[in-house]
């Protein structure tokens, strides 16, 4: 069968991992999202595809969950002896490779789904990896500005870092939020930006509509899947498929397993919990929806939306627990056919 699942970076990776070994015989397209791709040092750097490919191809950094095993940073420390920055970002020598050979690619013409391709067979991922869009969006958070006229001539004039006015507020570039903020701080809005300007990229809307069965994993349900769902099309082709989705909860026990969606769904009036993710995809987008053991009290309330609900554990603590995980949302999928 054809699954098309839409993925973010570890959540989206790891259970990429698990639905490979639930499913071996499927034919598997994922979605990448691109809006926490950045550009530094002239290089562009794809967290979430490096992390998806880089997982399934067997290069992956396991206990980080993202970036090169046996990774080194001479070139980060020699940068840093330059005085260029941002010192905050990781990115490894081996990493740093992959953004090398894709931004030669794109200055060369290629689009971004043809470098991604192009990376995958190295790393042979056994999946058809598609960036979301091959144009360039990037999610900015909007914070509060600790120092707002931190320059000499005060707020409003060229000085000002991006995105700082007068209102207190200012956007940073999801990576600073998250890599260099740690996440420390409210997010008042997430936006994606480009987003609403962004074409899907080649092959997206065509597998949607080949789809059997669309697999939303746990990913962020805002930066990670929200931001796939915000590019014009997507969602509309995932609604016209007419194929059952089926989601799994990112949320455990009121708590993200790991990351920041709890602030990022703070930040679009979203409650933490499974049921609330739940209801924010909605019975419109959403046939079905898996909720970890701790949640399942929750099962009546999404059910009672319209929403097919069962409660399992769903902890990837390893590759048997996801392959579990990922038999199951096939099996709920069969259900709501
Ligand atoms: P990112 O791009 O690296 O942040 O990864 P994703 O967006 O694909 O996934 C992030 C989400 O995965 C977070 O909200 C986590 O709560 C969730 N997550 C990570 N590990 C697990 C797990 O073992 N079980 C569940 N249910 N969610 C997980
Ligand atoms: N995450 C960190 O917490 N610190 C880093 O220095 C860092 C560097 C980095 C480099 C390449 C890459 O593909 C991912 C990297 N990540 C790093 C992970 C990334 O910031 C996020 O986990 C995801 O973008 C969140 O979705
Ligand atoms: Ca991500």
């Amino acid at each position: 069968q054809r699954i098309v699942v839409l993925a973010g970076g570890i959540g989206g990776a790891r259970f990429l991992r698990g639905l490979r070994q639930a499913a071996p015989d499927a034919e598997i397209t994922v979605i990448g999202n691109t809006g926490d791709d950045i550009h530094l040092f002239g290089l562009k750097v794809c967290p979430d595809l490096d992390t998806v490919m880089y997982t399934l191809g067997g290069g992956i950094h396991e206990e980080q969950g993202w970036g090169r095993a046996d990774e080194t940073f001479t070139v980060k420390e020699e940068l840093a002896a330059y005085g260029v920055g941002p010192g905050w970002f990781g990115l490894g020598d081996r990493d740093f490779a992959t953004h090398i050979v894709r931004t030669q690619m794109i200055s060369a013409g290629y689009p971004l789904s043809a470098v991604t391709e192009a990376l995958c067979q190295r790393w042979q991922p056994g999946v058809r990896l598609l960036p979301m869009t091959d144009d360039r969006v990037e999610t900015h958070v909007l914070i509060d500005d600790p120092d707002p006229t931190g320059d000499p001539d005060g707020p409003g004039s060229a000085g000002d870092r991006a995105g700082g006015d007068a209102s207190g507020r200012r956007a940073v570039h999801f990576q600073e939020y998250w890599v260099r903020l740690r996440a420390a701080v409210d997010a008042h809005a997430v936006v994606p930006i480009g987003a609403d300007q962004a074409k899907p990229a080649p092959g997206v809307l065509e597998a949607l509509g080949a789809a059997d069965t669309v697999l939303f994993p746990p990913s962020n349900p805002v930066v990670s899947i929200g931001t796939i769902l915000a590019v014009p099309g997507i969602r509309e082709a995932i609604a016209d498929a007419g194929v059952p989705v089926v989601g799994l909860s990112p949320i455990v026990g009121g708590a993200p397993v790991r990351g920041m969606a709890d602030k990022m769904l703070a930040a679009i009036g979203v409650e933490t919990t499974a049921q609330a993710v739940a209801a924010h995809y909605g019975s419109g987008l959403l046939d079905g929806w898996l909720v970890d053991t701790a949640d399942a009290g929750a099962v009546p309330e999404v059910e009672a939306a319209g929403i097919r609900c069962r409660a399992l554990p769903l902890m990837m603590s390893d590759l048997d627990a996801t392959a579990r995980m990922a038999a199951e949302a096939l099996s709920l999928a069969e259900e709501v056919r």
